[in-house]
């Protein structure tokens, strides 16, 4: 079978949703994980995000994969096995893949991603453009099931594109790398997307768009959580806020209460209160540096191998060998 995409989306992931979501809603100040963004709708708004002329990332990491995937792909030590880690519709991806079939080393790709929609278009799409290519997704929350990713006989390049990691909190980060680490052997590479700290209004610009796509991509998560939880959040009461935090080198993003309000969700049976104003976290983005990044991978048991940025400098790939 050339495809074949395994679902660890059970009871367990809904018990951690719904405990993550009222822990959230009952914290101070209110926040929610990014991860609950991605039901289908959101992935589709994230994909209109990557066509924005505001939002540079998704061109800048294309145009760094456009130019040097064959390098890359040699630097890992020409693997089999692609795996990539909150894969979405792998638009970019498609650059490593053909680079690895030139380099006549690509079997095997493994996305793995929360979405399960995206997920199964995205490995139909391309068995179909890579002859041959099998296919081993895993639907899964790539915080609790790393684990599960298939082992490589001949080495994995582990792609982790977007810049998705600096939408992990420091700490979770800290633990997510560590525990990738521990999963690599001597012959894998990490390759990590990060976006890279820059002029606020430039970033600021970026997160909150003139067509408003973010801000709609931003309180699908109210959606997601009117439906999974049977919430009552009316969309039109909260507007979007994305600002820059200097201090932290990140965006924060955040939905805002434009009047007080009360919201109700049955499947927590929880009611919480919002203040006129008040701030809930949504979401946030890290920006990194070239040191700040060689000492996150330090930390988690790597070291930096590769560095590779685009023309101007906004965005860098790297790749990392356990340490
Ligand atoms: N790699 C793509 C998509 C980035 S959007 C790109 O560069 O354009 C972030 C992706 O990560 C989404 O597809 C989302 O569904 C997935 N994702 C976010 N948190 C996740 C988690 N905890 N586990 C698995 N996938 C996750
Ligand atoms: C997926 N992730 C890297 C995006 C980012 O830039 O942090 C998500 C996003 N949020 C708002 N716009 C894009």
């Amino acid at each position: 079978m050339t495809i074949a995409i395994e679902v660890h989306l059970d009871a367990d992931t809904a018990l951690q949703m719904a405990a993550d979501v009222r822990a959230g809603l009952l914290a101070e100040p209110k926040e929610l994980a990014p991860k609950y963004f991605y039901d289908e709708r959101g992935s589709q708004l994230f994909e209109r995000i990557t066509e924005l002329e505001e939002y540079y990332p998704t061109r800048a990491e294309r145009s760094i994969l456009a130019g040097r995937s064959a390098e890359i792909v040699s630097a890992a030590g020409a693997p089999r096995t692609l795996v990539e880690l909150g894969s979405g519709s792998a638009s970019k991806t498609r650059h490593l893949l053909s680079a690895m079939r030139d380099a006549g080393c690509l079997r095997t790709y493994v996305p793995v991603d929360i979405s399960e929609e995206i997920t199964y278009e995205t490995a139909e799409s391309l068995v179909g453009e890579y002859p041959g290519l099998a296919v081993r997704g895993l639907v899964c929350d790539f915080e609790h099931h790393l684990e599960r990713i298939p082992d490589g006989a001949h080495g994995r390049l582990i792609a982790f594109l977007g810049g998705t990691v600096g939408n992990l909190y420091p700490a979770d980060r800290r633990a997510f790398l560590a525990r990738l680490a521990a999963l690599m052997g001597p012959g894998d590479r990490l390759l990590l997307g990060t976006d890279l700290v820059k002029d606020s209004a430039r970033l600021e610009a970026a997160y909150d768009d003139s067509e408003g796509v973010t801000a709609e991509f931003n309180k699908n998560v109210l959606e997601v959580l009117n439906r999974e939880l049977g919430g009552d959040f009316d969309l039109d009461g909260f507007e979007h806020v994305a600002r820059f935090d200097a201090d932290e080198a990140r965006m924060d993003i955040r939905l805002r209460s434009l009047a007080e309000q009360t919201v109700r969700l049955d499947g927590l049976d929880l009611t919480v209160g919002f203040a006129a104003g008040e701030e809930m976290r949504t979401e946030i983005s890290s920006k990194f540096t070239r040191e700040r990044l060689e000492a996150v991978y330090e930390e988690a048991g790597m070291a930096m191998d590769g560095w590779f940025t685009d023309e101007p400098g906004d965005y860098a790939l790297s790749l990392a060998r356990p340490s």
